[in-house]
């Protein structure tokens, strides 16, 4: 059976090189600085890493915009620090994935450059170049209204050999050409193989739905009249192709062993679509992330327009229902996460990071999160419970290419008035992928331990002699101690809480958050308080009579059966 493969029931820990720890002193983090935490991340409780893009790379987005997957970006250090930290995971028992960033290279990649060269180059075609459109007035357009996920056309006019080239992400991240065999074989070798042959044992697929593009690139729906580009995902994700690429990548994959592969699954809701790339039989994928529980309280256009806190407990627990839902009656694997690097804190999102509140929202969160069933990750300082950037931060601290070019956008289109602006920045304060990337805080000295340089890349966070790990591994109440504690359940009680079946009560309940979890023989119920107040709580009537043990609560000391204190969680059993 599918149970026994080793990365169902491991918790993953997410890596961002840059802010996670800096051995040299230059401001950034780097990968000897990671292999020096691996102990801490062992006694943790951690089962395998995933570290987010370390090649070389110009870092336009945060090295998402590869320039070569044969070598490192040079300030995280070497390839053969690279394989110091490979062998020790796999010292440790620990095994490492990487990210897979090959819908698009950047710009400066070879590939690219020879692309661009001229239009007979043997690589013209690993890269998708169209023909201009002209209007009625002659003027030069794009070849079609696609807008790109960091704003503008999607398409940018190359002077040298007169055509358009396709980038969903920023002109930087020219799109590769899937359709061409070439460069797929060419991409499987130099991504995959390099680093399956230097021992890593699995990888993050980037954007893994967008590569197959409709071959004729139709105009997008019309949805927000006021834009010159529209919104057109509908179009490029899960396109003809998907599968029979993914496949075929599977293929390359499966003569290297038990691979692990998680892909990142943006704009598919429908659970038939999501099944059709993780069922097992299907052979494409181990698991997705899909984007229910993340995208809660996302404006719709943009994303960063919204009131923060502004949505309702029902739709996380529809959402959750949604990805736990996945593998009931399925051959398919699933996730559970809160937080990555492209999202603000958990909980700053969906709890509170109020002084008074943030470490039982925190162990709260931890609690669900280590709860559900699949594949767990956890998100580099979510495990001390690391709140949103302070409000106090001027607009300056944000370093994201997504916040930046939304910033500039309102500036231009509000025309500099205040309260456009004191809106955009809001919304970033609540939802930015900075909040994500500012350093990891390990201890109360000055730049929280992460680096000795006080001109580090991103500034450290206020609250890093109150949030930090030094401080919580000597504290037991600590969101830090309560992590060891779920994690250590959550393996030992394996049949429930990884593998268990889903069952949602009470969905309309707006503040508290109930679920059993199901095997052949046992129950588990969790019960999550979702506000700052007490809350009365039954146990399903169904559990009438019944008696449970009570295994862990985010609080220490007794509270009354009956009652939940502010922003308590607890996992009872019945066996
Ligand atoms: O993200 C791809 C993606 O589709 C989005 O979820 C994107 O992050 C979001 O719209 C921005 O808010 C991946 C990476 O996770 C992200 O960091 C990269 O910027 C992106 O690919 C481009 O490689």
């Amino acid at each position: 059976s599918q149970k026994g493969k080793w990365w169902k029931k491991a918790v993953v820990y997410q890596v961002y090189p840059a802010s996670f720890k800096d051995s040299n002193g230059d401001g950034t983090g780097d990968i000897p600085g990671i292999t020096s935490k691996l102990d801490y991340l062992h006694s943790l409780g951690i089962d395998v890493l995933w570290i987010c893009p370390m090649y070389e790379s110009p870092q336009i987005d945060l090295g998402y915009d590869i320039s070569n997957f044969e070598d490192i970006h040079r300030p995280y250090g070497t390839l053969q620090d690279m394989q110091d930290l490979i062998d020790g995971c796999h010292e440790r028992s620990m095994r490492i994935i990487i990210d897979l960033v090959i819908n698009h290279t950047s710009e400066l990649h070879q590939w690219f450059q020879e692309s661009k060269a001229s239009k007979d180059n043997d690589k013209r075609d690993w890269y998708i170049w169209r023909q201009a459109k002209y209007d009625d007035q002659g003027i030069r357009k794009p070849p079609n209204n696609w807008r790109s996920i960091f704003g503008g056309s999607a398409w940018t006019w190359d002077e040298a050999t007169e055509e358009y080239y396709l980038h969903l992400f920023t002109p930087k991240q020219p799109d590769l050409n899937w359709e061409n065999e070439a460069a797929r074989r060419a991409i499987y070798a130099s991504s995959m193989e390099f680093w399956l042959k230097r021992g890593v044992d699995g990888f993050r697929i980037d954007a893994v739905n967008m590569y197959s593009k409709p071959p004729s690139h139709p105009d997008a729906p019309i949805t927000n009249p006021s834009m010159e580009f529209q919104w057109a995902e509908t179009l490029y994700c899960n396109g003809p192709r998907m599968h029979e690429f993914l496949s075929e990548m599977n293929e390359v994959m499966s003569s290297y062993g038990e691979i692990m592969t998680v892909g990142e699954l943006p704009h598919t809701p429908d659970r038939s679509e999501v099944l059709s790339y993780v069922s097992a039989a299907k052979k494409q994928m181990n698991m997705v992330f899909q984007f229910d529980v993340v995208c809660i309280g996302y404006g719709k256009d943009p994303k960063f327009d919204v009131v923060p806190h502004d949505w309702r407990l029902s739709e996380l627990k529809k959402a959750v229902e949604n990805t736990q839902g996945l593998i009931m009656g399925t051959d398919a694997w699933t996730t559970s996460f809160l937080e990555n690097h492209d999202q603000g804190r958990s909980i700053s999102r969906f709890a509170s990071d109020k002084p008074e509140n943030r470490v039982q929202a925190g162990k709260m969160l931890a609690l669900m999160n280590a709860t559900l069933s699949g594949t767990l990750f956890v998100y580099q300082g979510q495990e001390i419970g690391m709140v949103n950037m302070p409000q106090s931060w001027g607009i300056e601290e944000y370093k994201d290419i997504e916040s930046k070019n939304f910033y500039e956008e309102v500036v231009k289109t509000s025309k500099g008035d205040s309260k456009a602006l004191e809106k955009a920045k809001r919304g970033l304060q609540y939802l930015a992928r900075d909040h994500a990337r500012v350093p990891m805080c390990w201890d109360s000295s000055p730049q929280g331990g992460f680096s000795t340089s006080t001109d580090t890349w991103m500034r450290v966070h206020d609250l890093y002699d109150q949030i930090n790990v030094a401080d919580q591994e000597k504290d037991q109440s600590s969101v830090l101690s309560f992590w060891k504690t779920a994690l250590k359940l959550r393996k030992e009680w394996a049949s429930l809480l990884i593998y268990g079946d889903f069952e949602l009560f009470d969905l309309e309940d707006e503040h508290c958050f109930v679920y059993a979890k199901r095997s052949d023989c046992n129950v588990a119920l969790v019960v999550l308080n979702f506000t700052k107040k007490e809350r009365d709580w039954k146990a399903p009537k169904e559990f009438n009579g019944k008696s449970f043990t009570l295994l862990t609560s985010t609080y220490s000391g007794d509270g009354k059966p009956g009652e939940l204190r502010p922003y308590e969680g607890r996992l009872y059993v019945q066996v």
